[in-house]
């Protein structure tokens, strides 16, 4: 508590109880919840906690090994002890099934960055019932990922400056972060951040249940993802928070309910906070918009509690602005009726109707001619997505550009160079469409295309009353300019990779974006 006798940055809007009807719509959402098959069996839980156990030794025999190597006693390598903690869905109680854990090692400082990668790396490789093992030492975030016993984990590492890392070590001290490499700070920020907000959350198990909830919708609404200007699962955990701050003895279902009502309300961009935002030991950033002016751009500032504070809404636009507010809208309006009895908390979590939506839409195709690299290239343009809603904002009589949160993999096996290119171009015939890794096997000229298009959705000004023809839209200026932008990327190469912009109307919407029976029967295409 902060000195005064709540969590939270002002007094909480009500201490009430629920009430009965509260009790009782907590109860189906939690029934449709299962239904909706957000939690993991009780062996997947299982499974995790044997894993969890043995990739703890794991680390500790790790930091043990290295540390005899560097010259110190049996009794110093087993007192430099090396300690996991998880952060991400399954530290906060809101992971589903299949989903990874997230785990960041920590260890003293006579382990370095290279050991990680070079010892630790290959003991995982060696451990029992590990399928898949890949490092990413050069990342923003140097990661490796894994797979053991069926559970995906993301290890992250930060080599604190202690010569012991003891079981009872707790992270919250930011003095811990003095004197660490930046790649450390930003490897323990993670697990500080969920660290603070399961401190200021008045009762956990309601934040979980309605984060549980929040969390299903948002992806069924395509809301949910950072990189495309939504938010993200820490930026949903944090405004969930917050509403259990201002109703701290409310139970789920009416978390959920103040939530949507709320968050339709808020006065951006006065930011979300949990917590007073505090200065602290590095010479690093605090998120401040009377200093900052990138900080005072940010349309829905959703700051983390941890230090040094941080915006996790950077990427939003005044578009995904506009998508996400008229979704919180949507949400009250179905709760308010859930509360009354005329709805069910299903239709919450209808999905979304992006492809339905608008009658234009731009495809942006990133295609190579690997696999790998394709994951690389197509990672690339979608981080730079965002570049081009924003510029899209700008054309006249568009009135938002929206992003569809997740890029569609295609493999073409194309028989000629003229294939390849028409498959570059997003024209992927249905005989290439059809065709097989074999049928192009050994062939003269013949290769896979791999290809990933993103979307975004035009909604574009109702032409005035009394004009003719249809109304002109030029988007040639952001489209150029997106494509030049990408292709500044270090390692573009124009005779491997492309990028094309182009836009079409939604009857030329490719089947794969629609689940099998969704297409409108209309708007089939009737190409042969
Ligand atoms: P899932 O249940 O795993 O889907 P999650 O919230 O745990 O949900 P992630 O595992 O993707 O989601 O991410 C957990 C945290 O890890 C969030 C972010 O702080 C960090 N993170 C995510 N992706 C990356 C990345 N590519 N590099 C570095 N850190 C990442
Ligand atoms: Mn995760
Ligand atoms: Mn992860």
């Amino acid at each position: 508590l902060n000195g005064a006798s709540y969590l939270g940055v002002t007094p909480p809007i009500s201490t009430h109880e629920s009430n009965d009807r509260e009790k009782e719509v907590t109860v189906t959402l939690m029934e449709e919840l299962r239904r909706q098959n957000t939690f993991e069996s009780e062996e997947e839980a299982k499974t995790r906690e044997i894993v969890l156990g043995r990739v703890a030794a794991l680390v500790k025999k790790f930091v043990k090994k290295v540390s005899m190597e560097r010259g110190l006693s049996e009794s110093a390598a087993n007192a430099a002890g090396g300690k996991i903690f998880t952060f991400g869905s399954y530290r906060l109680g809101v992971h589903g099934p299949g989903s990874d854990i997230d785990t960041l090692c920590a260890v003293p400082k006579h382990i370095s960055r290279e050991d990680f990668f070079d010892v630790f790396e290959p003991m995982l490789k060696e451990m029992e019932g590990v399928t898949e093992v890949s490092g990413v030492p050069e990342a923003y975030v140097p990661i490796i990922k894994a797979e053991i016993s069926g559970i995906p984990l993301d290890f992250l590492m930060a080599r604190l400056a202690l010569s012991s890392v003891p079981d009872n070590l707790s992270l919250k001290d930011d003095n811990l972060l003095r004197n660490l490499d930046e790649r450390c700070v930003r490897s323990l920020n993670g697990s500080r951040v969920i660290d603070e907000i399961l401190r200021l959350v008045p009762n956990v198990q309601v934040f979980r249940d309605a984060l549980r909830c929040i969390k299903l919708w948002a992806q069924r609404r395509a809301i949910y993802s950072n990189v495309n200007g939504f938010l993200g699962g820490v930026a949903w955990a944090l405004l969930v928070a917050r509403i259990c701050q201002l109703y701290p003895n409310a139970i789920a279902g009416a978390i959920v309910s103040r939530f949507f009502i709320i968050m339709y309300q808020w006065s951006w961009p006065q930011p979300v906070l949990l917590k007073q935002i505090e200065e602290g030991p590095l010479q690093v950033r605090v998120w401040n918009p009377k200093l900052y002016p990138a900080d005072r751009a940010h349309r829905m500032p959703i700051i983390t509690p941890a230090y040094p504070a941080m915006c996790s809404t950077h990427n939003v636009t005044a578009s995904t602005q506009m998508i996400i507010t008229e979704e919180f809208k949507r949400g009250a309006e179905i709760v308010d009726r859930v509360i009354i009895g005329t709805a069910e908390w299903s239709e919450l979590f209808a999905k979304h109707d992006f492809f339905h939506k608008y009658r234009y839409y731009l495809q942006i195709i990133a295609s190579t001619g690997n696999s790998d690299l394709q994951t690389k290239w197509a990672g690339t343009v979608e981080s730079r997505l965002r570049q081009l809603v924003m510029k899209l904002e700008y054309v006249d009589s568009l009135v938002l550009a929206h992003p569809f949160i997740k890029g569609f993999d295609q493999v073409s096996f194309c028989l000629s160079e003229e294939e390849v290119r028409a498959v570059a171009q997003g024209e992927i015939s249905d005989a290439i469409a059809s065709r097989k890794k074999e049928d192009i096997d050994s062939k003269e000229g013949a290769g896979p295309v791999y290809s990933t298009t993103f979307y975004i959705g035009l909604a574009i000004e109702p032409k005035p009353p009394g004009s003719v023809g249809p109304r002109k839209l030029d988007i040639s200026y952001p489209t150029t300019e997106f494509t030049k932008m990408v292709k500044m990327w270090e390692k573009f190469d124009e005779s491997t990779m492309g990028i094309v912009v182009r836009h079409i109307k939604n009857t030329g919407l490719p089947d794969n974006v629609f689940d099998p029976g969704e297409r409108p029967a209309k708007t089939v295409q009737k190409r042969v």
